[in-house]
């Protein structure tokens, strides 16, 4: 089988490596829409414009089995819109309110996207939904994605950087009452996460919804068909940032030279 997993840059990775690990028998095409990252940055109308009718280009291109949207920004926005258009199944990245706020002691949990993220109808209606009574914290990171890329790409980002975004997931003094649980709502994040775990002021649990994903998608294709050989990621880009990204990338994979 093919999948095709989609994204506005490097973030939709951390959704790629689980994915590949729980189906070493499909064939994967990466898409970064670097030309237009990040989403963040975008209106909702925009977005719509952008993502659907490319979405119809990689389909023809790439013909998949599966579409992971893996992009909080894009998923809570565009996925009903895909699903309308295209035939193909398509499984999005959504914040995972649900299970944090099931598993949260204290009753408070802090869910950090991009500012397009936390201020969708799609997020507040899952709030809605699946709060079961939990103090939701919505905080909108103008540039947590960007400096993910940067750090990813070899570039030094300072701690100062990094704690002024996250810092607003830190709600309430005692221990008992405070956050403790909080989702990351950007599929860029869990490539920062080393750092996120030191700069944090107190311990948290990190929720990344990636091995829920990929379990989904496992689900989706059905069981693995035998005899068939791995065939790795091939990645493409739409634009020149092409260039010297795989080299940062194959680390990234353990070594596994990328196709
Ligand atoms: N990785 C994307 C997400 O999960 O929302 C967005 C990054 C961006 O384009 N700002």
């Amino acid at each position: 089988p093919t999948i095709l997993v989609f994204d506005s840059g490097l973030g939709g990775l951390t959704v790629l490596r689980e994915v590949v690990a729980a189906r070493p028998d499909a064939h994967f095409a990466y898409v970064a829409d670097d030309a237009f990252f990040p989403y963040g940055h975008h209106s909702e109308d925009e977005i719509i414009a952008r993502v659907v009718p490319l979405m119809g280009e990689l389909i023809g291109t790439h013909d998949p089995d599966i579409v992971v949207i893996a992009c909080n920004t894009a998923s809570t926005l565009v996925l009903s819109h895909l699903r309308a258009a295209y035939s193909v199944p398509f499984v999005g990245t959504v914040p995972a309110i649900k299970p944090a706020c099931a598993q949260s002691r204290t009753r408070r949990v802090s869910v950090l996207g991009t500012k397009g993220t936390v201020k969708r109808e799609y997020t507040k209606a899952l709030i809605r939904d699946f709060a079961q009574g939990c103090e939701v914290t919505l905080v909108g990171s103008p540039e947590l994605a960007s400096l993910a890329e940067a750090e990813l790409s070899g570039a030094s980002v300072s701690d100062g950087d990094i704690l002024a975004e996250l810092t607003p997931c830190f709600v309430g003094e005692d221990a008992t009452s405070r956050t403790d649980t909080v989702v990351l709502a950007c599929t860029h994040y869990p490539l920062l996460l080393d750092r996120l775990k030191r700069l944090a002021p107190w311990p948290v649990d990190w929720i990344d919804p990636a091995p829920a994903i990929a379990r989904r998608v496992s689900d989706l294709l059905g069981p693995p068909t035998d005899g068939i050989a791995q065939s790795g990621a091939e990645m493409i880009f739409t634009s020149n940032r092409a260039h010297g990204l795989s080299a940062t990338l194959t680390p990234f994979f353990g070594g596994r030279a990328l196709a």
